[in-house]
């Protein structure tokens, strides 16, 4: 497979005005007509290229016509999945005939089989498995769909737009046509045909129009969708608040389908979503789902206007969608919840897995400049980092200067496909900003590293940060030029006070440096004492910085910066301190010992009620094995964990009664409510009892156990549940066969189950994931159960890391059972096996020995691209 490039980028030379689709479902063999209103697009300037169509190696060909004149074979030739059609006139109507297998789809793109439905998956490049088609997001067109179906099986039949007309035909089966009177990509393209069950509402916008809104799902699971309706609602009344942005058409559906390879997908009108994003209910859904699904609800709808009334002119330039949108997801539910809790969260995702990624053989810029399989590039990097670059738009602009460029940008694209160079350039245009510089955040891939040193000179009052930035080499950008780098910092006296200091003539308690070149430096001044440096409040740019605190200066912050994300950051930063201390010592084989500062740090927090119980939970929550692992070089999973162990199990002895008595005073009465509030206190509660357990309380053991067997909601049932078993309770195995016997009946409970135990850390790990995946509750073709089984076993240290191998190589074997599959899956797989290269070395040989196993297979583009760029 050959890779395609940015800079090759040309307009389409043939443009497609109207698209008319009809469908006549069938779940072995469905016939797609398709009627393509085409021109010549002047764009592309005087030309006799071919009309060169994009298809699949599942869509077989029954005719073409042009202008309804049949075009014999000699008039047009099939190669490499493309239609190629030779002489054609400036303007015309294609007819192509076109015959697909929706149950045989098990690749989950384009049109295929879901439990009893018929669903699609289109972006980025699945309707050319649908017909043949200019399947690239430039090409917009306006499309009208008719499905035909038996209504006994499909009494609901949806697709884009509004429903326009339905019928009957000869043979009693009922036709449904819709219109979206939007133009748009093929990617957003959608069709839906099932039994059913809806739930109703209606939004008022400020314009007062009213928005009929429905969720779809199989009909025992209509009882699981009144938040997921309830967020969509909060998130069409934020994005008028917020970006002035309202709905267009008059009907917005969501449908919930199990087998789906993404989280959700933006569809014009017809929203797609796996289950797992968007059902929930108390007794089976955990705090964390609740708040996923309010934050993917709003993620595809805010896509509306980021992403569908505006979208991207190729897909280097997804970000441009997924970056802006990300972020306007983040600063939602920031709206919605606790900002804080929510930066931590997302800073603490980035700094795990984007820079995992920026560090790794698969590090590519925001946008990209070359793909071999576009699937492969719905990344951490196009997402969070992406997100992280509008967030510094934001703060470098102000949050009015970046409104008018948002208005700007919607306003000035509103039909369009446009480049991430547009955005940048709304932006700018707005509000005068030179983002020149800036722009090559876009480019640039790597993860900065910021260096910081400071000076007093007591006889002027004048503190000194002298900042250093480097961005390391990256597969194909040897070389990197400075960024502009939003550095937001305040400064602390040794009581904790924050201080007023003068930066450029300007006083305040709080600024943000402009960090442009390779060094430079920042002088403050009006300062009586030297301070300590509060850096990179808010995480203001996804950098590592590199500052040489003390643990009193870090205890300081923790316990006194008014920035509450630097308060959890000083504690992580001490937290890896110690850990890093202890991980040599279990490298050298030594006896772990160590005087955790932390004791004090913790003791203080867990007495001090004027303090966010959610912002205290994340605190005591330690540097986690993935976080560890991204600092580490070489890694040594096995001494991470025990690193981890041994300092939780310290911190638990410690402070055992503050533990037993946090656990009791943030416990719930009454029904359980998926507010801040409440999530707070059962975040605190439940990280409570996890380090109380490690005492090995009698005591704490049995309230672990009514905490499982009485909980009202899931998510101190599952909280109960991991930490028996990551705990290694004597009850664990017991609890999990229980658990299993309650929840069988809900498939997204299962999930849960799937995941934690095959996460767990034992001798026969390897053996419980193999048992698993011959459970009656496993399914190969469920992406969800996969990610479950495949990606607990991934945690499990004991498990995916065994010294001989068998962990990687069990590993290796499934993403060549589902190669050819599942492409999109299978390599989503092989993104563990990617970091061979940082593993200890006994570790690394044998990791690096599965992929070129794997190489060796005849292999898919997305699976080729991933595990090819690993080993180069
Ligand atoms: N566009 C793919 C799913 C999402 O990012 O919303
Ligand atoms: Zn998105």
């Amino acid at each position: 497979p050959s890779a395609i490039y940015l800079k090759d980028y040309k307009v389409p030379p043939f443009l497609i005005d109207k698209t008319e689709l009809t469908f006549d479902l069938d779940e072995a063999t469905t016939i797609v007509t398709s009627r393509l209103h085409m021109r010549r697009n002047p764009a592309f300037g005087k030309s006799t290229a071919p009309l060169i169509l994009d298809g699949g190696e599942d869509v077989k060909l029954i005719g073409v016509a042009m202008d309804d004149y049949a075009l014999p074979p000699e008039e047009y030739r099939i190669s490499e999945d493309k239609l190629i059609i030779t002489a054609t006139a400036d303007e015309f109507v294609l007819t192509c005939e076109t015959l697909i297998e929706p149950q045989n789809n098990t690749r989950l793109e384009g049109l295929y089989r879901s439990s009893s439905m018929f669903c699609t998956q289109c972006e980025a490049e699945g309707f050319r498995h649908i017909t043949y088609y200019l399947d690239r997001p430039d090409v917009m067109s306006v499309f009208t769909t008719t499905i035909i179906a038996d209504e006994n099986r499909y009494p609901v039949m949806l697709s884009n737009g509004n429903e326009v007309e339905r019928g009957k035909t000869d043979e009693g089966k009922t036709v449904v046509v819709w219109h979206d009177p939007f133009p748009k990509p093929a990617y957003l393209f959608a069709l839906v045909a099932g039994d059913l069950a809806v739930k109703n509402d209606v939004f008022t916008t400020q314009s007062k129009r009213d928005i009929k809104l429905q969720i779809f799902t199989e009909a025992h699971n209509l009882d699981k969708v009144d938040y997921a309706m309830e967020a969509l609602k909060r998130s069409m009344r934020w994005d008028e608040e917020t970006y002035g942005r309202e709905y267009d058409l008059d009907i917005f559906m969501i449908v919930a389908v199990d087998d789906f390879n993404m989280g959700a997908m933006e569809n014009k009108g017809l929203n797609i979503f796996n289950s797992s994003c968007l059902l929930a209910s108390p007794e089976t859904t955990t705090d964390d789902t609740y708040l996923r699904v309010e934050a993917i609800v709003a993620h595809e709808y805010f896509h509306n206007w980021s992403g569908n009334r505006v979208t991207c002119r190729d897909w280097f330039q997804l970000s441009l969608k997924e970056g802006f949108t990300v972020f306007r997801d983040q600063t939602f539910s920031a709206d919605m919840h606790s900002e804080t809790v929510k930066r931590v969260e997302d800073v603490s995702f980035l700094k795990t897995a984007q820079f995992a990624e920026d560090a790794g053989p698969m590090a590519h810029p925001v946008r990209p400049a070359s793909f071999i399989e576009i699937s492969n590039f719905y990344t951490l990097t196009v997402y969070e980092k992406g997100s992280e670059i509008v967030r510094m738009i934001h703060t470098l602009l102000g949050a009015e200067k970046f409104r008018a460029g948002s208005d700007l940008y919607f306003d000035r694209h509103d039909g369009q496909a446009v480049t991430c160079d547009d955005f940048i350039a709304a932006m700018q245009d707005a509000s005068g900003f030179d983002l020149s510089q800036f722009k090559r955040w876009y480019s640039q891939a790597g993860t900065p590293i910021v260096k910081v040193k400071d000076s007093f000179d007591e006889a002027t009052g004048t503190y000194r940060l002298t900042m250093l930035q480097d961005t390391p080499a990256t597969p194909g950008q040897p070389t990197k030029l400075p960024l502009h780098i939003p550095v937001r910092v305040g400064l602390l006296d040794e009581q904790g006070n924050a201080l007023s200091a003068e930066l450029n003539g300007v006083a305040a308690k709080d600024h943000v440096l402009h960090l442009q070149s390779s060094e430079q430096e920042f002088e403050f001044s009006g300062l009586a004492a030297k301070p300590v440096p509060s850096l990179l409040r808010g995480f203001s740019a996804p950098v590592k910085l590199h500052y040489d605190y003390s643990s009193k200066d870090l205890l300081l912050l923790l316990s006194s910066d008014t920035d509450g994300f630097n308060r959890w950051s000083a504690s992580q930063q001490l937290a890896v301190n110690e850990l890093t201390t202890l991980i040599n010592q279990a490298i050298e084989g030594k006896k772990l010992s160590f005087d955790s500062q932390l004791v004090h740090g913790f003791k203080t927090l867990l007495n001090d009620e004027t303090l966010d119980p959610a912002m205290v939970a994340l605190i005591l929550a330690l540097p986690s094995q993935a976080y560890l692992s991204e600092l580490a070089n070489p890694i040594y999973p096995a001494a991470i964990k025990q690193a981890r162990q041994h300092l939780k199990s310290q911190l638990a002895h410690a402070l055992s009664a503050d533990f037993e008595r946090v656990y009791r005073e943030h416990k719930i009465q009454g029904e359980y409510q998926a507010t801040a509030k409440d999530i707070a206190h059962r975040s605190l509660k439940n990280i409570a009892l996890s380090y109380w357990v490690e005492t090995n309380s009698e005591l704490a053991q049995q309230e672990l156990v009514a905490q499982f067997q009485t909980a009202n909601n899931m998510t101190d049932q599952f909280a109960a549940l991991s930490i028996a078993v990551n705990s290694q309770h004597k009850q664990a195995a017991e609890l999990l066969a229980a658990f299993y016997e309650q929840w069988k009946e809900e498939p997204l409970v299962v999930n849960k189950w799937l995941m934690l135990s095959a996460s767990q850390e034992q001798e026969r790990a390897l053996a419980t994931v193999k048992g698993l995946m011959e459970h009656p509750a496993f399914d190969l073709k469920n992406p969800n159960k996969v990610r479950s089984v495949l990606g607990g076993f991934g945690q499990s240290v004991t498990g995916f890391h065994k010294a001989d191998g068998s962990g990687y190589h069990f590993l290796a074997d499934q993403i060549i059972l589902l190669n050819k599959r599942n492409p999109q899956i299978a390599s989503r797989l092989c993104t563990p096996l990617t970091r061979w290269k940082k593993l200890q070395p006994e570790l690394s040989v044998k990791m690096k020995s599965e992929l070129e196993r794997i190489l060796a297979e005849d292999l898919s583009k997305d699976v080729y691209e991933v595990i090819s760029k690993s080993l180069a």
